[in-house]
């Protein structure tokens, strides 16, 4: 913890208290709290080795307010008028109350935010970005509707060449930006607006006033012509290709699938020469109709081995997306130890039913002993395994889709299949569910917020020293002190 002295001209914290939180300022605003509450509140905090301040300066972090009206409370801050206030957390006494109990500053989450003070802060015209906003996509709400797609699109351009050149700190950087323009309710109109946005460096609001300005952004397009960038792009969009493969094709001088599978020095793993064969179909994406329907028939098939198996659908669909490059579940049994043998079994009869074009099985590693990982990349270690199905268009209610299918009556899908014991169920469930981003942005909260280490398998509490244990993901996001955020808001 920090501990400095405050700086003589603050008068902050009377001599003797000892200052803890040297980062956050507090301004207790005075009206509807009535000023005695507000000498209380203000030793109270001090005590606890908090910094108040008398005045509304431009040192002040957090203005805490109670009982006042969000609109008023508005005008008169911008009264008052610090230079700072668009940086300022402006918050309901529930955040002081809430940091007095933990005895240290709480994380700012939307239920600590004034009611109301969302539209106040908001111009008539631009929504200019609030304070509210964090840089943690665990503490946004991100629907599948993205206002902002053409900066977000572009983005992903930049962060996808960026993880072909392995420069993973920018393509992170943008992945970032992307994920908070995808939070906001909103359509970005200006740069103004982004005034008060986390996550958005120069480089990102750069590309975001050359789109304003002219509707496209040149670098964006310099990278999306690029030879090198289309190839690997091509390469890696086959099951099975990763971007070190798809490099080291490249520096050979192949640029399309038929100078690769011409090319008789080229030996293709298993899983790649499933890839080229279903190219057509697994290239293609995956509709809700289409998922349900596999839901259906793994559903009807894990029944038939074990009638009290629980089979979950998760990834994308789970967030309620219309489309998917995959269909993604769990399985598991209430049984301790009988997972494992419950996905192998699934597996013998999708084959004995002729619906299995391709598996990879990868039994687990999991053992309870190992210390959970901190790199979310680590594969996580349940049994699983990476099929293509073939689905029947019978079994489709195909609705709008129609068109899509042609005369051979059946398309083969991607489909992952994760098997956790039941008592990891809920880290599972939570870990695939992604998204990608909400994942790594959990992890990230835990690590730098709370000391814990989260992944697929557990939680570890490295101050307490010990695993917190979870049967549904409100446990988790309870243990972290987070609000629950609903599968439909986390796509981040
Ligand atoms: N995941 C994970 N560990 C991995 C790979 C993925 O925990 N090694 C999580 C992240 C999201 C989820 O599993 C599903 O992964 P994808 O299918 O790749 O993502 P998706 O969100 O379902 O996207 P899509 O709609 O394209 O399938
Ligand atoms: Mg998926």
């Amino acid at each position: 913890m920090l501990r400095k002295r405050p700086r003589p001209e603050e008068a902050a914290a009377p001599a003797g208290e000892e200052v803890k939180f040297g980062d956050v300022r507090l301004y207790l605003v005075e009206r509807k709290m009535g000023r005695s509450r507000r000498s209380f509140l203000t030793r109270l905090a001090r005590s606890k080795g908090f910094i108040v301040q008398d005045v509304l300066s431009d040192d002040v972090t957090h203005v805490v307010s109670e009982g006042s009206q969000a609109s008023s409370l508005w005008t008169w801050l911008k009264e008052s008028a610090p230079k700072n206030l668009p940086n300022m957390h402006v918050l309901d006494i529930s955040w002081f109350t809430d940091s007095m109990r933990q005895g240290g500053p709480v994380t700012v989450d939307s239920k600590h935010i004034i009611k109301d003070i969302l539209p106040a802060l908001l111009d008539d015209s631009q929504p200019t970005a609030v304070v509210a906003v964090s840089q943690y996509a665990c503490q946004r709400r991100t629907t599948t509707e993205n206002n902002n797609k053409i900066f977000t699109d572009a983005f992903e351009v930049l962060a996808e060449s960026y993880e072909f050149n392995e420069l993973d700190g920018r393509c992170l950087g943008f992945r970032r930006a992307a994920s908070v323009l995808k939070s906001l309710p909103w359509v970005v109109q200006s740069l103004d607006a982004t005034h008060n946005l986390p996550c958005l460096g120069e480089h990102a609001k750069a590309v975001m006033d050359e789109i304003l300005q002219h509707g496209r952004s040149v670098e964006v397009e310099t990278v999306r012509s690029d030879e090198r960038y289309q190839t690997l792009k091509l390469f890696t969009s086959v099951f099975g290709v990763g971007p070190k493969t798809a490099e080291k094709w490249f520096r050979r001088g192949l640029r399309s699938f038929s100078s690769i599978l011409d090319n008789s020095s080229i030996r293709l793993n298993r899983m790649q020469q499933n890839g080229f064969l279903h190219y057509g179909d697994i290239s293609r994406a995956v509709s809700q109709a289409e998922a349900r329907a596999l839901t259906s028939v793994i559903q009807r098939a894990v029944h038939a081995i074990t009638p009290d198996a629980l089979l979950t659908l998760t990834g994308g669909f789970r967030r309620g997306k219309e489309f998917g490059h995959d269909v993604d579940f769990i399985v598991t049994t209430p049984e301790l130890g009988q997972e494992e043998s419950l996905l192998r079994n699934l597996v013998d009869r999708l084959t004995q039913q002729g619906i299995l074009l391709y598996c990879d099985y990868q039994p687990s590693t999991f053992n309870t002993s190992n210390p959970p990982g901190q790199r979310f990349t680590a594969m996580d270690q349940f049994a699983k395994c990476f099929l293509i199905m073939r689905l029947e268009s019978s079994h489709v209610d195909k609705g709008l889709h129609k068109d899509e299918w042609d005369s051979r009556g059946w398309r083969a899908v991607r489909v992952d299949l994760v098997s956790p014991p039941m008592d990891h169920y809920a880290f599972a469930l939570l870990g695939w569910s992604g998204s990608r981003q909400f994942d790594r942005d959990l992890r990230r909260f835990a690590r730098v917020e709370r000391r814990m280490s989260l992944d697929n398998h557990c939680l570890y509490d490295k101050t307490k020293k010990q695993f917190l244990a979870a049967t549904t993901e409100q446990d988790i996001f309870a243990h972290l002190g987070l609000e629950y955020i609903e599968p439909g808001q986390r796509n981040a």
